[in-house]
């Protein structure tokens, strides 16, 4: 009996409130089913036509407190149900402002990761034990969904949007990775597997390059800052606003204007869309003369966290400020580590706004 297992593993921070609501309401259904279901039998065969022996006099047509009884009690068990659900929701909605950031492209038929530091997997995503992490999914094509039973997370990616959605993993192990949203001929192969590791093997597993890298990837903002360069945004777009466009420094919370005089928050999904459908948002003052590009939802993921950098707010920097904060004893094995892997440290230091903006300035 032990082995018949009722539900997977509980392997997130909240697994065990969602099951606990999962059982909650299973308990209410099968309580008031039974509860219903007994008293119409019961009813049914003490009333049957054939019955002389009951009283059917004295008919009640109406009773308010058995009425305010079963409008009000289901009311409060309704809306108990309504409050915790919604919780939890806004919890598995709501990042950490330590969150590790992973990125997510859906596409027919599998799973793209991106980490941070550029470290990409194709159907496999490894996460530490016991730190946030913050999923930035998109699809690349049709709905897609993200699920892992055993944290239970699961979202849509939807193409044109940015989702999110996240979780504390609490136990190590591998776990499930499925789509949950049919999307053609092959959706039933398109998972694979979360791996969690103990975070100081998941630090070393980043650093030499994950599984099948020798060489250290680019991070996403170096490689949103060579398509930035490449496909000669860097010609209109410069250090200070110009005729020719605007500066996109400290885009990220800026409030923009249109053309058209709606005025939008300058956010990941905006930056996503000027970039894709640049004639959709025109900016007060400038006419719409950007190109549009044939980017991949990849290369976009990078730009916009080149972007954000300008701003100083890419998930890399955020990272290495969190890095610098913890205590001196910490900070002294990070130096160690720094000393044996300067190129981590050399590139995230690399990546302050200025230094970029002024050497992407440069290189005009
Ligand atoms: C020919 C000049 C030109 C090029 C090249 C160009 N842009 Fe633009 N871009 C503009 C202009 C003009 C605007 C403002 C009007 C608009 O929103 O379309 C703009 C707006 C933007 C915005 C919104 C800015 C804001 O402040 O709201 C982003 C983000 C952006 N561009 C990114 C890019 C990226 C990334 C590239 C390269 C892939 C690029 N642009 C290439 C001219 C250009
Ligand atoms: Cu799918």
């Amino acid at each position: 009996m032990k082995e018949l297992k009722f539900a997977p593993v509980q392997g997130s921070e909240y697994a065990a409130q969602h099951d606990a609501l999962f059982y909650l309401i299973t308990a209410l259904t099968v309580f008031f089913t039974l509860l219903v279901g007994v008293m119409i039998l019961y009813l049914l065969i003490k009333y049957r036509a054939s019955n002389k022996n009951v009283d059917r006099s004295n008919r009640i047509h109406h009773h308010l407190g058995l009425e305010l009884t079963w409008t009000i009690i289901p009311t409060i068990l309704g809306l108990g149900v309504f409050f915790w659900g919604m919780l939890l929701y806004k919890d598995s909605r709501t990042s950490d402002d330590n969150a590790s950031d992973i990125y997510v492209v859906g596409k027919q038929w599998m799973w793209h990761f991106q980490h941070p530091n550029g470290l990409r997997e194709n159907n496999e995503l490894h996460i530490p034990l016991g730190r946030p992490v913050k999923i930035t999914m998109i699809s690349q094509d049709v709905i897609h969904a993200l699920y892992i039973p055993q944290f239970r997370v699961q979202f849509h990616t939807i193409p044109g949007r940015y989702t999110t959605v996240n979780f504390t993993p609490n136990a190590v192990g591998k776990f499930n990775l499925f789509c949950t949203m049919h999307c053609g001929a092959q959706h039933s192969e398109m998972g694979g597997y979360v791996y969690v590791m103990q975070p100081d093997e998941y630090d070393k597993w980043l650093a030499n390059g994950g599984n099948r890298f020798t060489k250290k990837a680019d991070t996403m903002v170096e490689s949103g800052r060579k398509l930035f360069v490449e496909n000669g945004c860097v010609n209109c777009h410069q250090e200070k606003d110009t005729y020719r466009a605007p500066s996109l420094k400290g885009l990220i919370g800026k409030i923009r204007r249109m053309n058209d005089g709606r005025v939008l928050v300058g956010n990941e999904s905006y930056i996503r869309e000027s970039i894709l459908m640049p004639y959709n948002n025109v900016l007060e003052g400038y006419e719409n003369v950007m190109p549009v590009y044939p980017f991949t939802e990849e290369e976009v993921t990078q730009l916009v966290e080149y972007i954000k950098s300008l701003s100083g707010v890419s998930s890399e920097q955020r990272d290495a400020r969190a890095a610098s904060a913890v205590g001196p004893a910490k900070r002294r094995d990070d130096v160690a580590k720094q000393n044996n892997d300067a190129n981590i440290t050399k590139q995230v230091e690399a990546t302050s706004a200025e230094e970029i903006h002024s050497e992407v300035t440069s290189e005009l």
